[in-house]
Protein backbone atom coordinates (compact mmCIF):
# COMPACT_ATOMS: atom_id res chain seq x y z
CA UNK A 1 0.00 0.00 0.00
CA UNK A 2 1.55 3.03 -1.10
CA UNK A 3 1.71 6.34 1.55
CA UNK A 4 -0.52 8.10 0.07
CA UNK A 5 -3.66 5.42 -0.13
CA UNK A 6 -2.73 5.17 3.63
CA UNK A 7 -6.39 4.91 5.59
CA UNK A 8 -7.54 7.48 7.33
CA UNK A 9 -7.49 6.62 11.04
CA UNK A 10 -10.64 5.42 12.77
CA UNK A 11 -11.90 3.68 15.74
CA UNK A 12 -11.63 -0.36 15.26
CA UNK A 13 -12.53 -2.87 17.57
CA UNK A 14 -8.85 -2.62 19.51
CA UNK A 15 -9.86 1.13 20.15
CA UNK A 16 -12.29 0.84 23.17
CA UNK A 17 -15.16 4.17 23.13
CA UNK A 18 -16.79 5.20 26.27
CA UNK A 19 -19.43 7.41 26.27
CA UNK A 20 -21.37 10.43 28.41
CA UNK A 21 -22.81 7.80 31.03
CA UNK A 22 -19.71 6.32 31.33
CA UNK A 23 -17.71 9.73 32.01
CA UNK A 24 -19.56 11.05 34.44
CA UNK A 25 -19.28 8.38 36.28
CA UNK A 26 -15.62 8.37 35.53
CA UNK A 27 -15.39 11.93 37.00
CA UNK A 28 -17.24 11.42 39.91
CA UNK A 29 -15.91 8.42 40.98
CA UNK A 30 -11.95 9.78 40.23
CA UNK A 31 -12.83 12.81 43.11
CA UNK A 32 -14.11 10.29 45.73
CA UNK A 33 -17.58 10.55 45.38
CA UNK A 34 -19.41 7.73 46.58
CA UNK A 35 -23.00 8.07 46.95
CA UNK A 36 -25.40 9.69 44.67
CA UNK A 37 -28.73 10.63 46.20
CA UNK A 38 -31.64 11.17 43.27
CA UNK A 39 -34.34 10.05 41.76
CA UNK A 40 -34.13 8.25 38.42
CA UNK A 41 -36.55 8.78 34.85
CA UNK A 42 -35.67 9.92 31.28
CA UNK A 43 -33.02 10.88 30.61
CA UNK A 44 -30.75 9.35 34.02
CA UNK A 45 -32.59 6.41 34.58
CA UNK A 46 -29.45 4.51 33.20
CA UNK A 47 -26.72 6.81 34.64
CA UNK A 48 -28.50 5.48 38.01
CA UNK A 49 -28.27 1.91 37.30
CA UNK A 50 -24.81 2.21 35.15
CA UNK A 51 -23.50 4.08 38.43
CA UNK A 52 -24.69 1.44 40.84
CA UNK A 53 -23.21 -0.96 38.74
CA UNK A 54 -20.05 0.47 38.83
CA UNK A 55 -19.68 0.56 42.23
CA UNK A 56 -21.34 4.13 43.45
CA UNK A 57 -24.03 3.45 46.05
CA UNK A 58 -27.14 5.37 44.23
CA UNK A 59 -29.68 6.14 46.71
CA UNK A 60 -32.98 6.82 45.44
CA UNK A 61 -36.03 9.08 46.51
CA UNK A 62 -39.64 9.32 46.22
CA UNK A 63 -39.40 12.94 45.59
CA UNK A 64 -36.37 15.17 44.75
CA UNK A 65 -36.61 17.62 47.47
CA UNK A 66 -35.85 15.28 49.74
CA UNK A 67 -33.36 13.48 47.70
CA UNK A 68 -31.49 16.97 47.39
CA UNK A 69 -31.97 17.88 51.60
CA UNK A 70 -30.14 14.57 51.55
CA UNK A 71 -27.34 15.82 49.22
CA UNK A 72 -26.90 19.01 51.09
CA UNK A 73 -26.59 17.55 54.12
CA UNK A 74 -24.33 15.04 53.00
CA UNK A 75 -21.96 17.93 51.91
CA UNK A 76 -22.36 19.48 55.30
CA UNK A 77 -21.21 16.43 57.10
CA UNK A 78 -18.47 15.48 55.06
CA UNK A 79 -17.40 18.61 53.54
CA UNK A 80 -17.18 17.01 50.08
CA UNK A 81 -19.81 18.12 47.83
CA UNK A 82 -23.31 15.67 48.18
CA UNK A 83 -24.36 15.12 44.66
CA UNK A 84 -28.27 14.62 43.61
CA UNK A 85 -29.06 13.57 40.42
CA UNK A 86 -33.16 14.48 39.19
CA UNK A 87 -34.93 14.23 35.61
CA UNK A 88 -35.63 17.41 33.70
CA UNK A 89 -37.82 20.28 34.36
CA UNK A 90 -40.64 18.74 36.99
CA UNK A 91 -37.56 16.98 38.80
CA UNK A 92 -35.23 19.82 38.62
CA UNK A 93 -37.67 22.10 39.73
CA UNK A 94 -38.29 19.62 42.70
CA UNK A 95 -35.00 19.49 43.19
CA UNK A 96 -34.41 23.05 43.33
CA UNK A 97 -35.59 24.26 46.69
CA UNK A 98 -32.85 22.06 48.11
CA UNK A 99 -30.39 23.39 46.15
CA UNK A 100 -31.31 26.82 47.19
CA UNK A 101 -31.27 26.06 50.81
CA UNK A 102 -28.21 24.70 50.95
CA UNK A 103 -26.79 27.79 48.78
CA UNK A 104 -28.06 29.99 51.80
CA UNK A 105 -26.71 27.77 54.53
CA UNK A 106 -23.30 27.12 52.97
CA UNK A 107 -23.48 23.54 52.40
CA UNK A 108 -21.67 22.11 49.32
CA UNK A 109 -23.91 20.04 47.18
CA UNK A 110 -24.21 19.39 43.14
CA UNK A 111 -27.30 19.03 41.64
CA UNK A 112 -27.27 17.30 38.32
CA UNK A 113 -30.61 17.24 36.22
CA UNK A 114 -30.59 15.89 32.97
CA UNK A 115 -32.47 18.11 30.65
CA UNK A 116 -34.03 17.77 26.94
CA UNK A 117 -32.47 19.17 23.84
CA UNK A 118 -31.08 22.45 23.57
CA UNK A 119 -32.16 22.98 19.76
CA UNK A 120 -35.90 22.42 20.78
CA UNK A 121 -35.05 24.04 24.39
CA UNK A 122 -34.03 27.60 22.79
CA UNK A 123 -36.21 27.34 20.22
CA UNK A 124 -39.21 26.63 22.53
CA UNK A 125 -40.74 24.24 20.01
CA UNK A 126 -42.07 22.11 23.28
CA UNK A 127 -39.47 19.39 24.02
CA UNK A 128 -40.59 17.05 26.17
CA UNK A 129 -40.17 18.71 30.06
CA UNK A 130 -38.39 21.48 28.11
CA UNK A 131 -37.38 24.40 30.27
CA UNK A 132 -34.07 26.41 30.38
CA UNK A 133 -32.72 24.75 33.25
CA UNK A 134 -29.18 26.90 33.76
CA UNK A 135 -31.45 30.18 33.59
CA UNK A 136 -33.29 29.09 36.10
CA UNK A 137 -31.12 27.41 38.50
CA UNK A 138 -28.81 30.36 38.28
CA UNK A 139 -30.07 33.24 40.92
CA UNK A 140 -30.50 30.20 43.34
CA UNK A 141 -27.05 28.89 43.63
CA UNK A 142 -23.22 29.98 43.30
CA UNK A 143 -22.72 28.65 40.01
CA UNK A 144 -24.24 26.91 37.12
CA UNK A 145 -22.70 25.15 34.19
CA UNK A 146 -24.14 22.82 31.22
CA UNK A 147 -21.47 20.83 29.19
CA UNK A 148 -22.83 19.84 25.66
CA UNK A 149 -20.07 17.68 24.56
CA UNK A 150 -18.26 14.46 26.25
CA UNK A 151 -14.70 15.46 26.15
CA UNK A 152 -16.22 18.69 28.26
CA UNK A 153 -17.47 16.07 31.07
CA UNK A 154 -14.19 16.27 32.83
CA UNK A 155 -14.08 20.20 33.13
CA UNK A 156 -17.63 20.52 34.05
CA UNK A 157 -17.59 18.12 37.14
CA UNK A 158 -14.19 19.47 38.27
CA UNK A 159 -15.71 22.99 37.68
CA UNK A 160 -18.72 22.35 39.98
CA UNK A 161 -16.52 20.97 42.73
CA UNK A 162 -14.27 23.67 42.88
CA UNK A 163 -17.40 26.08 42.70
CA UNK A 164 -19.34 24.17 45.39
CA UNK A 165 -16.50 23.71 47.77
CA UNK A 166 -13.95 26.58 47.63
CA UNK A 167 -14.34 29.68 49.66
CA UNK A 168 -17.50 30.10 51.00
CA UNK A 169 -19.39 26.21 50.17
CA UNK A 170 -22.64 26.20 48.46
CA UNK A 171 -24.62 24.62 46.16
CA UNK A 172 -23.97 24.34 42.43
CA UNK A 173 -26.41 23.36 39.12
CA UNK A 174 -24.36 20.66 36.53
CA UNK A 175 -27.09 20.58 33.02
CA UNK A 176 -26.40 17.35 31.48
CA UNK A 177 -28.69 17.45 28.41
CA UNK A 178 -29.81 13.82 27.25
CA UNK A 179 -27.79 13.58 23.79
CA UNK A 180 -24.78 14.14 26.50
CA UNK A 181 -24.88 10.93 27.92
CA UNK A 182 -25.14 8.59 24.56
CA UNK A 183 -22.27 10.73 22.64
CA UNK A 184 -19.53 8.25 22.29
CA UNK A 185 -15.88 9.19 21.97
CA UNK A 186 -12.30 7.13 22.17
CA UNK A 187 -12.26 5.78 25.87
CA UNK A 188 -8.71 7.03 26.16
CA UNK A 189 -9.02 10.22 25.57
CA UNK A 190 -11.96 10.55 27.16
CA UNK A 191 -9.65 9.00 30.37
CA UNK A 192 -7.75 11.30 29.79
CA UNK A 193 -10.33 14.55 29.58
CA UNK A 194 -11.13 13.81 33.49
CA UNK A 195 -9.79 15.91 35.78
CA UNK A 196 -9.04 14.78 39.43
CA UNK A 197 -9.35 18.03 41.62
CA UNK A 198 -5.85 19.05 43.14
CA UNK A 199 -6.75 20.99 46.17
CA UNK A 200 -10.62 21.73 45.83
CA UNK A 201 -11.23 24.13 49.14
CA UNK A 202 -7.81 25.53 49.29
CA UNK A 203 -6.71 26.97 52.77
CA UNK A 204 -6.98 30.67 52.96
CA UNK A 205 -4.37 32.29 55.48
CA UNK A 206 -5.33 35.77 57.27
CA UNK A 207 -3.54 38.71 56.98
CA UNK A 208 -0.97 38.86 59.85
CA UNK A 209 -1.66 42.88 60.64
CA UNK A 210 -5.48 41.11 60.89
CA UNK A 211 -4.46 38.92 63.38
CA UNK A 212 -2.96 41.28 65.44
CA UNK A 213 -5.69 43.74 65.05
CA UNK A 214 -8.14 41.47 66.30
CA UNK A 215 -5.68 40.31 69.02
CA UNK A 216 -5.68 44.01 70.32
CA UNK A 217 -8.93 44.34 70.22
CA UNK A 218 -9.84 41.06 72.26
CA UNK A 219 -6.81 42.25 74.90
CA UNK A 220 -8.74 45.28 75.94
CA UNK A 221 -12.33 43.34 76.84
CA UNK A 222 -14.04 43.06 79.63
CA UNK A 223 -17.39 40.80 79.08
CA UNK A 224 -15.54 39.33 75.81
CA UNK A 225 -18.21 36.57 74.32
CA UNK A 226 -17.24 33.86 71.49
CA UNK A 227 -19.88 32.59 69.06
CA UNK A 228 -19.73 29.58 67.26
CA UNK A 229 -21.51 28.90 64.04
CA UNK A 230 -22.21 26.22 61.94
CA UNK A 231 -19.47 27.36 59.57
CA UNK A 232 -17.10 26.52 62.94
CA UNK A 233 -18.72 22.85 62.33
CA UNK A 234 -18.16 22.59 58.91
CA UNK A 235 -14.45 23.77 59.25
CA UNK A 236 -13.91 20.70 60.87
CA UNK A 237 -11.52 23.21 63.96
CA UNK A 238 -13.13 22.19 66.82
CA UNK A 239 -9.72 20.97 68.03
CA UNK A 240 -8.17 24.34 67.62
CA UNK A 241 -11.78 26.11 68.56
CA UNK A 242 -11.05 23.91 72.13
CA UNK A 243 -8.03 25.27 72.54
CA UNK A 244 -8.91 28.82 71.94
CA UNK A 245 -11.68 28.64 74.31
CA UNK A 246 -9.39 27.01 76.97
CA UNK A 247 -7.16 29.31 76.92
CA UNK A 248 -8.71 32.74 76.69
CA UNK A 249 -11.12 31.60 79.30
CA UNK A 250 -13.92 33.36 77.26
CA UNK A 251 -17.20 32.15 77.96
CA UNK A 252 -19.01 30.90 74.32
CA UNK A 253 -22.36 30.61 72.69
CA UNK A 254 -23.13 27.83 70.05
CA UNK A 255 -25.34 28.44 67.43
CA UNK A 256 -27.92 25.47 66.65
CA UNK A 257 -25.76 23.49 64.46
CA UNK A 258 -22.68 24.40 65.82
CA UNK A 259 -23.95 22.22 69.20
CA UNK A 260 -22.01 19.46 70.13
CA UNK A 261 -18.85 21.50 68.70
CA UNK A 262 -17.43 21.31 72.10
CA UNK A 263 -19.64 19.77 74.65
CA UNK A 264 -23.04 21.88 75.90
CA UNK A 265 -21.79 20.31 78.89
CA UNK A 266 -18.65 22.61 78.76
CA UNK A 267 -17.76 24.24 82.09
CA UNK A 268 -17.45 27.65 79.67
CA UNK A 269 -20.52 26.96 77.52
CA UNK A 270 -22.70 30.45 77.88
CA UNK A 271 -25.39 29.04 76.21
CA UNK A 272 -28.43 28.66 78.80
CA UNK A 273 -27.72 32.41 79.89
CA UNK A 274 -28.09 33.98 76.18
CA UNK A 275 -29.82 36.65 76.60
CA UNK A 276 -27.61 37.67 79.26
CA UNK A 277 -24.49 37.81 77.57
CA UNK A 278 -26.07 39.23 73.96
CA UNK A 279 -26.81 42.31 75.58
CA UNK A 280 -24.02 42.42 78.26
CA UNK A 281 -20.84 41.86 75.99
CA UNK A 282 -18.03 44.08 75.25
CA UNK A 283 -16.42 42.48 72.24
CA UNK A 284 -17.95 39.69 70.04
CA UNK A 285 -15.58 36.69 68.37
CA UNK A 286 -18.19 35.37 65.63
CA UNK A 287 -16.26 32.06 64.39
CA UNK A 288 -18.60 30.69 60.97
CA UNK A 289 -21.41 32.66 62.26
CA UNK A 290 -23.45 35.92 60.69
CA UNK A 291 -24.99 38.46 62.09
CA UNK A 292 -28.55 37.64 60.13
CA UNK A 293 -31.89 37.25 61.66
CA UNK A 294 -31.02 34.44 63.74
CA UNK A 295 -28.86 36.73 65.54
CA UNK A 296 -31.19 39.61 65.64
CA UNK A 297 -28.63 41.34 62.78
CA UNK A 298 -26.35 42.41 65.64
CA UNK A 299 -28.53 45.10 67.15
CA UNK A 300 -31.76 45.95 68.99
CA UNK A 301 -32.73 44.86 72.49
CA UNK A 302 -31.36 41.21 72.20
CA UNK A 303 -28.12 43.08 71.74
CA UNK A 304 -28.94 46.13 74.85
CA UNK A 305 -30.00 48.25 71.26
CA UNK A 306 -32.31 50.86 73.07
CA UNK A 307 -34.85 49.82 70.25
CA UNK A 308 -35.01 47.12 67.55
CA UNK A 309 -32.51 49.02 65.09
CA UNK A 310 -30.24 49.91 67.85
CA UNK A 311 -26.85 49.48 68.21
CA UNK A 312 -26.07 47.58 71.38
CA UNK A 313 -22.33 49.32 71.43
CA UNK A 314 -20.55 45.71 71.52
CA UNK A 315 -17.32 45.43 69.33
CA UNK A 316 -17.40 42.76 66.49
CA UNK A 317 -14.29 40.43 65.22
CA UNK A 318 -15.45 38.24 62.52
CA UNK A 319 -13.77 35.31 61.39
CA UNK A 320 -15.21 34.49 57.75
CA UNK A 321 -14.07 32.69 54.80
CA UNK A 322 -16.24 35.56 52.99
CA UNK A 323 -14.77 39.04 52.73
CA UNK A 324 -17.95 40.45 51.99
CA UNK A 325 -20.08 39.47 55.07
CA UNK A 326 -18.02 41.70 56.88
CA UNK A 327 -20.35 44.66 57.74
CA UNK A 328 -22.99 43.15 56.40
CA UNK A 329 -25.13 44.38 59.17
CA UNK A 330 -23.17 45.99 61.89
CA UNK A 331 -19.94 47.37 61.85
CA UNK A 332 -16.85 44.85 62.13
CA UNK A 333 -14.01 46.20 63.70
CA UNK A 334 -11.96 43.38 63.64
CA UNK A 335 -12.37 41.47 60.19
CA UNK A 336 -10.25 38.48 60.09
CA UNK A 337 -11.10 36.62 56.73
CA UNK A 338 -9.30 33.16 56.12
CA UNK A 339 -10.48 29.54 56.17
CA UNK A 340 -11.25 29.34 59.97
CA UNK A 341 -8.86 26.69 60.82
CA UNK A 342 -5.84 28.89 59.51
CA UNK A 343 -7.13 32.26 61.43
CA UNK A 344 -8.20 30.10 64.77
CA UNK A 345 -5.12 28.57 64.51
CA UNK A 346 -2.98 32.09 63.63
CA UNK A 347 -5.04 33.67 67.03
CA UNK A 348 -3.32 30.63 69.30
CA UNK A 349 -0.32 31.65 67.42
CA UNK A 350 -0.66 35.20 68.16
CA UNK A 351 -1.52 34.65 71.96
CA UNK A 352 1.28 32.47 73.28
CA UNK A 353 0.55 30.38 75.59
CA UNK A 354 -0.56 32.76 77.92
CA UNK A 355 -3.42 35.09 77.77
CA UNK A 356 -5.35 37.06 80.50
CA UNK A 357 -8.33 35.77 81.81
CA UNK A 358 -11.76 37.85 81.57
CA UNK A 359 -11.80 39.73 84.61
CA UNK A 360 -13.60 37.56 87.24
CA UNK A 361 -16.79 39.55 87.89
CA UNK A 362 -17.91 38.26 84.21
CA UNK A 363 -17.61 35.24 84.55
CA UNK A 364 -19.54 35.03 87.60
CA UNK A 365 -22.32 37.44 86.46
CA UNK A 366 -22.14 34.82 83.59
CA UNK A 367 -22.01 31.15 84.96
CA UNK A 368 -24.10 32.08 88.13
CA UNK A 369 -26.73 32.79 85.44
CA UNK A 370 -26.18 29.97 83.62
CA UNK A 371 -26.45 27.63 86.44
CA UNK A 372 -29.80 28.88 88.22
CA UNK A 373 -31.12 28.94 84.19
CA UNK A 374 -29.92 25.01 84.00
CA UNK A 375 -31.58 24.11 87.88
CA UNK A 376 -34.75 25.54 86.78
CA UNK A 377 -35.19 23.40 83.79
CA UNK A 378 -33.68 21.13 85.69
CA UNK A 379 -36.87 20.97 87.83
CA UNK A 380 -39.13 21.61 84.55
CA UNK A 381 -37.52 18.55 83.02
CA UNK A 382 -37.93 16.26 86.06
CA UNK A 383 -42.77 17.05 86.18
CA UNK A 384 -44.57 14.20 84.53
CA UNK A 385 -47.59 16.06 83.14
CA UNK A 386 -50.30 13.91 81.40
CA UNK A 387 -50.25 14.45 78.88
CA UNK A 388 -46.87 14.80 77.79
CA UNK A 389 -45.37 18.15 76.85
CA UNK A 390 -42.51 19.06 74.82
CA UNK A 391 -40.25 19.19 78.19
CA UNK A 392 -41.23 15.62 79.47
CA UNK A 393 -41.10 13.92 76.00
CA UNK A 394 -37.59 16.25 75.46
CA UNK A 395 -36.47 14.92 78.85
CA UNK A 396 -36.23 11.25 77.43
CA UNK A 397 -34.56 12.43 73.81
CA UNK A 398 -31.72 14.35 76.30
CA UNK A 399 -30.89 11.26 78.12
CA UNK A 400 -30.93 9.08 74.88
CA UNK A 401 -28.45 11.45 73.42
CA UNK A 402 -26.17 11.94 76.32
CA UNK A 403 -25.87 7.61 76.62
CA UNK A 404 -25.34 7.74 72.75
CA UNK A 405 -23.39 10.70 71.72
CA UNK A 406 -22.29 9.43 68.20
CA UNK A 407 -25.97 8.86 67.41
CA UNK A 408 -27.11 11.24 64.87
CA UNK A 409 -30.06 14.54 65.72
CA UNK A 410 -32.43 15.20 63.14
CA UNK A 411 -34.58 18.21 64.18
CA UNK A 412 -37.29 20.53 62.62
CA UNK A 413 -40.71 21.98 63.34
CA UNK A 414 -41.52 25.33 65.58
CA UNK A 415 -41.60 24.54 69.32
CA UNK A 416 -40.51 20.83 68.64
CA UNK A 417 -37.31 22.42 66.78
CA UNK A 418 -36.87 25.58 69.27
CA UNK A 419 -37.16 23.05 73.01
CA UNK A 420 -34.73 20.49 71.60
CA UNK A 421 -32.64 22.96 70.25
CA UNK A 422 -32.33 24.15 74.25
CA UNK A 423 -33.17 20.83 76.02
CA UNK A 424 -31.48 18.21 74.51
CA UNK A 425 -27.00 18.62 74.94
CA UNK A 426 -24.84 17.75 72.28
CA UNK A 427 -21.67 15.85 72.76
CA UNK A 428 -19.87 15.93 69.23
CA UNK A 429 -19.30 17.97 66.44
CA UNK A 430 -22.15 17.95 63.52
CA UNK A 431 -24.74 15.66 65.10
CA UNK A 432 -27.32 18.14 65.34
CA UNK A 433 -28.91 19.06 61.52
CA UNK A 434 -31.55 21.19 61.92
CA UNK A 435 -33.71 23.67 59.51
CA UNK A 436 -30.95 26.00 59.57
CA UNK A 437 -30.35 29.49 57.85
CA UNK A 438 -34.02 29.76 55.92
CA UNK A 439 -36.46 27.67 59.04
CA UNK A 440 -37.61 25.53 56.22
CA UNK A 441 -39.58 22.28 56.60
CA UNK A 442 -39.27 19.55 55.12
CA UNK A 443 -35.55 18.72 55.30
CA UNK A 444 -36.35 15.81 57.70
CA UNK A 445 -36.89 12.26 56.19
CA UNK A 446 -33.76 14.07 53.60
CA UNK A 447 -31.49 14.67 56.52
CA UNK A 448 -32.22 11.49 58.37
CA UNK A 449 -31.47 9.16 55.49
CA UNK A 450 -28.01 10.85 54.44
CA UNK A 451 -26.89 11.03 58.20
CA UNK A 452 -27.41 7.44 58.31
CA UNK A 453 -25.86 6.98 54.88
CA UNK A 454 -22.60 9.01 55.80
CA UNK A 455 -21.91 8.04 59.64
CA UNK A 456 -23.36 4.64 59.60
CA UNK A 457 -24.54 5.80 62.95
CA UNK A 458 -28.66 5.33 64.37
CA UNK A 459 -30.20 8.80 63.65
CA UNK A 460 -32.60 10.40 66.10
CA UNK A 461 -34.90 12.52 64.10
CA UNK A 462 -37.22 14.64 66.48
CA UNK A 463 -40.43 15.74 63.92
CA UNK A 464 -43.47 18.58 65.19
CA UNK A 465 -46.55 16.53 63.30
CA UNK A 466 -46.95 19.44 60.77
CA UNK A 467 -42.67 19.07 60.10
CA UNK A 468 -43.24 15.68 59.44
CA UNK A 469 -45.52 15.56 56.87
CA UNK A 470 -43.45 17.62 54.45
CA UNK A 471 -41.48 14.33 53.80
CA UNK A 472 -42.80 11.68 55.49
CA UNK A 473 -43.11 9.76 52.10
CA UNK A 474 -39.61 8.37 52.58
CA UNK A 475 -40.10 6.59 55.43
CA UNK A 476 -40.28 3.78 52.21
CA UNK A 477 -36.82 5.02 51.76
CA UNK A 478 -35.74 4.77 54.69
CA UNK A 479 -37.61 0.96 55.38
CA UNK A 480 -35.68 0.04 51.49
CA UNK A 481 -32.42 0.52 52.96
CA UNK A 482 -33.37 -0.53 56.25
CA UNK A 483 -31.18 2.39 57.96
CA UNK A 484 -30.97 2.75 61.52
CA UNK A 485 -33.35 6.04 61.46
CA UNK A 486 -35.76 6.15 64.77
CA UNK A 487 -38.35 8.91 63.67
CA UNK A 488 -40.07 10.69 67.01
CA UNK A 489 -43.09 12.87 66.14
CA UNK A 490 -44.09 15.31 68.47
CA UNK A 491 -48.40 14.80 67.70
CA UNK A 492 -49.80 17.76 69.02
CA UNK A 493 -52.61 17.42 66.37
CA UNK A 494 -51.36 20.86 63.88
CA UNK A 495 -48.71 23.14 62.16
CA UNK A 496 -47.67 24.52 65.99
CA UNK A 497 -51.07 23.40 67.90
CA UNK A 498 -53.85 21.92 67.69
CA UNK A 499 -56.60 24.12 69.26
CA UNK A 500 -57.54 26.61 66.75
CA UNK A 501 -60.71 27.41 66.09
CA UNK A 502 -62.61 28.18 62.62
CA UNK A 503 -62.82 31.84 63.07
CA UNK A 504 -66.25 32.33 60.64
CA UNK A 505 -67.29 29.29 62.63
CA UNK A 506 -67.70 26.88 59.85
CA UNK A 507 -67.46 23.19 58.75
CA UNK A 508 -63.96 23.42 57.89
CA UNK A 509 -60.81 22.58 60.58
CA UNK A 510 -58.99 26.25 61.47
CA UNK A 511 -55.64 26.28 58.87
CA UNK A 512 -53.52 24.98 61.26
CA UNK A 513 -55.58 21.73 62.58
CA UNK A 514 -54.71 18.13 60.93
CA UNK A 515 -56.55 15.55 61.61
CA UNK A 516 -56.74 14.76 65.48
CA UNK A 517 -54.92 11.53 66.94
CA UNK A 518 -53.57 10.21 63.47
CA UNK A 519 -51.63 7.03 63.86
CA UNK A 520 -47.99 8.16 62.09
CA UNK A 521 -46.82 5.35 63.39
CA UNK A 522 -48.68 2.91 60.83
CA UNK A 523 -47.02 4.82 57.95
CA UNK A 524 -43.52 3.12 59.30
CA UNK A 525 -45.37 -0.08 59.73
CA UNK A 526 -46.61 0.31 56.29
CA UNK A 527 -43.07 -0.45 54.51
CA UNK A 528 -42.17 -3.12 57.06
CA UNK A 529 -40.28 -0.91 60.23
CA UNK A 530 -41.25 -0.32 63.35
CA UNK A 531 -44.52 1.47 64.80
CA UNK A 532 -44.35 2.82 68.88
CA UNK A 533 -47.67 4.78 69.97
CA UNK A 534 -45.88 6.49 73.10
CA UNK A 535 -48.63 8.51 75.52
CA UNK A 536 -45.60 8.30 78.47
CA UNK A 537 -42.19 9.12 78.49
CA UNK A 538 -41.74 5.36 79.38
CA UNK A 539 -42.95 4.74 75.97
CA UNK A 540 -40.80 6.67 74.75
CA UNK A 541 -37.58 5.80 76.43
CA UNK A 542 -38.51 2.44 75.47
CA UNK A 543 -39.41 2.63 71.85
CA UNK A 544 -36.18 5.07 71.35
CA UNK A 545 -34.09 3.02 73.32
CA UNK A 546 -35.16 -0.45 71.33
CA UNK A 547 -34.94 1.65 67.76
CA UNK A 548 -31.08 2.14 69.29
CA UNK A 549 -30.72 -1.30 70.25
CA UNK A 550 -32.23 -2.98 66.79
CA UNK A 551 -31.34 -0.54 64.51
CA UNK A 552 -34.39 -1.18 62.44
CA UNK A 553 -36.13 1.71 60.91
CA UNK A 554 -38.91 3.05 63.90
CA UNK A 555 -41.26 5.92 64.24
CA UNK A 556 -42.63 6.36 67.23
CA UNK A 557 -45.76 8.69 67.23
CA UNK A 558 -44.99 10.14 70.75
CA UNK A 559 -48.12 12.10 71.72
CA UNK A 560 -48.03 15.57 73.10
CA UNK A 561 -50.22 17.83 74.65
CA UNK A 562 -52.54 19.96 71.79
CA UNK A 563 -52.15 22.97 73.83
CA UNK A 564 -48.45 22.76 74.75
CA UNK A 565 -46.42 25.13 72.86
CA UNK A 566 -46.70 28.75 71.03
CA UNK A 567 -47.36 29.67 67.08
CA UNK A 568 -44.27 29.81 65.69
CA UNK A 569 -41.99 28.50 68.52
CA UNK A 570 -39.98 31.09 69.84
CA UNK A 571 -39.94 33.54 66.63
CA UNK A 572 -43.44 34.70 67.44
CA UNK A 573 -42.21 38.15 66.68
CA UNK A 574 -41.76 37.59 63.22
CA UNK A 575 -45.51 37.04 63.22
CA UNK A 576 -47.09 39.82 61.15
CA UNK A 577 -49.97 39.66 63.88
CA UNK A 578 -47.89 39.39 66.90
CA UNK A 579 -45.19 42.20 65.66
CA UNK A 580 -48.63 45.05 65.01
CA UNK A 581 -49.83 44.07 68.64
CA UNK A 582 -46.68 45.32 69.91
P1 LIG B 1 -25.09 29.90 61.89
O1 LIG B 1 -26.43 29.74 61.22
O2 LIG B 1 -24.68 28.70 62.65
O3 LIG B 1 -25.00 31.17 62.66
P2 LIG B 1 -24.16 30.78 59.35
O4 LIG B 1 -24.64 29.82 58.32
O5 LIG B 1 -24.92 32.04 59.50
O6 LIG B 1 -23.99 30.02 60.73
O7 LIG B 1 -22.67 31.19 59.03
C1 LIG B 1 -21.72 30.30 58.54
C2 LIG B 1 -20.56 31.14 58.04
O8 LIG B 1 -19.41 30.33 58.01
C3 LIG B 1 -20.77 31.70 56.64
O9 LIG B 1 -20.67 33.10 56.65
C4 LIG B 1 -19.64 31.06 55.82
O10 LIG B 1 -19.06 31.95 54.89
C5 LIG B 1 -18.64 30.70 56.88
N1 LIG B 1 -17.79 29.57 56.56
C6 LIG B 1 -18.15 28.35 56.10
N2 LIG B 1 -17.09 27.55 55.98
C7 LIG B 1 -16.03 28.28 56.38
C8 LIG B 1 -14.62 28.02 56.49
N3 LIG B 1 -14.11 26.83 56.19
N4 LIG B 1 -13.84 28.99 56.94
C9 LIG B 1 -14.34 30.22 57.26
N5 LIG B 1 -15.64 30.52 57.17
C10 LIG B 1 -16.48 29.57 56.75
C1 LIG C 1 -41.23 25.10 53.52
C2 LIG C 1 -43.86 27.60 58.01
C3 LIG C 1 -42.83 27.01 60.26
S1 LIG C 1 -42.89 25.86 61.48
C4 LIG C 1 -44.12 24.99 60.73
C5 LIG C 1 -44.49 25.60 59.54
C6 LIG C 1 -45.54 25.06 58.64
C7 LIG C 1 -44.68 23.74 61.36
C8 LIG C 1 -44.86 23.84 62.84
O1 LIG C 1 -45.62 22.78 63.33
P1 LIG C 1 -44.99 21.41 63.79
O2 LIG C 1 -44.16 21.81 65.08
O3 LIG C 1 -43.98 20.92 62.82
O4 LIG C 1 -46.08 20.49 64.08
P2 LIG C 1 -44.70 22.18 66.56
O5 LIG C 1 -43.71 21.51 67.44
O6 LIG C 1 -44.64 23.65 66.74
O7 LIG C 1 -46.07 21.64 66.73
N1 LIG C 1 -43.26 25.89 54.70
C9 LIG C 1 -41.91 25.75 54.69
N2 LIG C 1 -41.17 26.16 55.71
C10 LIG C 1 -41.75 26.79 56.76
N3 LIG C 1 -40.95 27.20 57.73
C11 LIG C 1 -43.15 26.94 56.83
C12 LIG C 1 -43.87 26.47 55.75
C13 LIG C 1 -43.73 26.76 59.26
Amino acid sequence: MSANLAPVAHHTEESPMTDGFNLVIDALKLNGIKTIYGLPGIPITDLTRKAQAQGLRVISFRHEQNAGNAAAIAGFMTGQPGVCLTVSAPGFLNGLTALANATTNCFPMILISGSSEREIVDLQQGDYEEMDQVAVAKSLCKAAFRVLHAEDIGVGIARAIRSAVSGRPGGVYLDLPAKLFSQAMDAAAGTASLIQVVDPAPRQIPAPDAVQRALDLLKGAKKPLILLGKGAAYARAEADIRTLVERTGIPYLPMSMAKGLLPDTHELSAAAARSYVLPEADVVVLIGARLNWLLSHGKGKTWGGKDHKAWGGQKFIQIDISPTEMDSNVRIDAPLVGDIGSCVAALLAGMGTQWPKPPAEWLSAVFDRRNKNVAKMAETLAKDPKPMNFHSALNVVRDIVKANPDAMLVNEGANALDFTRSIVDMYKPRKRLDVGTWGVMGIGMGFAVAAAVESGEPVIAIEGDSAFGFSGMEVETICRYNLPVCVVIFNNNGVYRGTDKNMGGGDDVAPTVFVKDARYEKMMEAFGGVGVYATTPAELRKGLEDAIRSRKPTLINAIIDETAGTESGRITSLNPAAAAKK
